[in-house]
């Protein structure tokens, strides 16, 4: 039986070597070289061509090679009936909880503020905040929020977090659903969000909710551009409602050129590299799936389609 490849933005040569290390008698095929398509047990995909899913008839299981599934909902009509596996790891949950760290602390010890002065040459002091009295609110307590509010936690920061389902969490103020959102934002001066992108959270940064965030808040998107009622956000950033906005994400992706995001001056863009996908790790997960489907055994991280994420 073989696995195919069907990434078109990455090098299969890491992933190649890496598969033959873990399940040797897996052969690697590389679309659009599939081979005789009936062997085809398993297909590993990142953004495929949306064509290149057909014609499979015996792929059970599709390793999605990222943590959101949102491609696979849009394209929904023409993914094939089978299991789906979404990516979760160890490296990619770190580099995603520095991401966070990262610009939680640059907005807490007012960074943007300081190059401005730095730019005007200009020494100024400028009021310090302690950790314990600054609250980062974390949309999504799933595997990435968990992660990121345990560091945020060891810093001393004051939590808030959303999700769908009720949680506890220690140290972290739990709020979920629709009732419990505006009581979120409300205590949130840092504002994460990683949510998976579906129809309950798309366009969920808007008028209303940025409206609902103590004035001057800060805004770091680090899941999905379709998060982000972009005109909505422009309009919190030139009130003054939202300080400053760090994104990761857009859509669509790349970011066009003469974005109104790209010389915004309370703007951070990244180029969807909060988290990234390394091939050594990732297999890792994917080995360990394909043993367990291959023993009849549940997999790790499955998804619901009909949930959507
Ligand atoms: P999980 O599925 O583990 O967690 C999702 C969280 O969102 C859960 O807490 C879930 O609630 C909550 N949620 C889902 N729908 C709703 C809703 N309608 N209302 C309130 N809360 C909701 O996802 P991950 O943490 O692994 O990843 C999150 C997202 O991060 C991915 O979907 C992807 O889009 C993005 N991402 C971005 C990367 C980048 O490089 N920029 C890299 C990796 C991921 P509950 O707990 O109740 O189920
Ligand atoms: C993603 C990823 O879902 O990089 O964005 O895993």
């Amino acid at each position: 039986m073989a696995a195919l490849f069907i990434n078109p933005h990455e090098d299969p040569a890491p992933w190649r070597a890496a598969l033959k290390r873990r399940i040797p008698d897996l052969e690697f095929r590389v679309w659009p070289d599939v081979g005789r398509a009936e062997e085809v047990e398993f297909a590993f995909c990142w953004k495929p061509a949306a064509d290149s899913l057909e014609g499979l008839p015996n792929l059970k299981v599709l390793f999605w090679l990222g943590a959101g599934i949102d491609w696979l909902l849009e394209h929904r009509a023409r993914v094939p009936d089978v299991r789906i596996v979404r990516l979760v790891d160890d490296a990619l949950t770190a580099c995603m909880t520095e991401y966070v760290v990262l610009h939680v602390l640059r907005y807490h010890r007012s960074q943007p503020q300081l190059d401005l002065q730095q730019s005007q040459q200009l020494w100024a002091d400028l009021p310090q905040r302690l950790p314990w009295n600054r609250t980062v609110g974390l949309m999504g307590l799933g595997v990435l929020g968990t992660d990121a509010a345990d560091k945020l936690k060891a810093l001393r920061f004051k939590l808030a977090g959303w999700s769908r389902s009720a949680k506890t969490l220690p140290g972290v103020e739990c709020f979920h659903g629709d009732d419990g959102l505006v009581p979120f934002l409300n205590k949130t001066e840092i504002l994460v969000c990683l949510l998976p992108l579906t129809a309950q959270t798309r366009g969920i940064i808007n008028a209303r909710t940025l409206g609902a965030l103590p004035r001057g808040a800060f805004l770091i998107n680090a899941a999905r551009g379709g998060h982000v009622v972009v005109e909505d956000l422009l309009a919190a950033l030139d009130s003054g409602q939202v300080a400053h906005a760090t994104m990761d994400v857009f859509e669509p992706e790349p970011l066009p050129v003469g974005h109104a995001f790209w010389r915004h001056p309370r703007v951070t863009v990244t180029p969807h590299n909060a988290s990234l996908t390394d091939p050594e790790f990732s297999l890792a997960v994917v080995a360990d799936n394909i043993a367990r489907y291959r023993r009849g055994e549940p997999m790790v991280n499955e998804v619901d389609m009909a949930r959507e994420y």
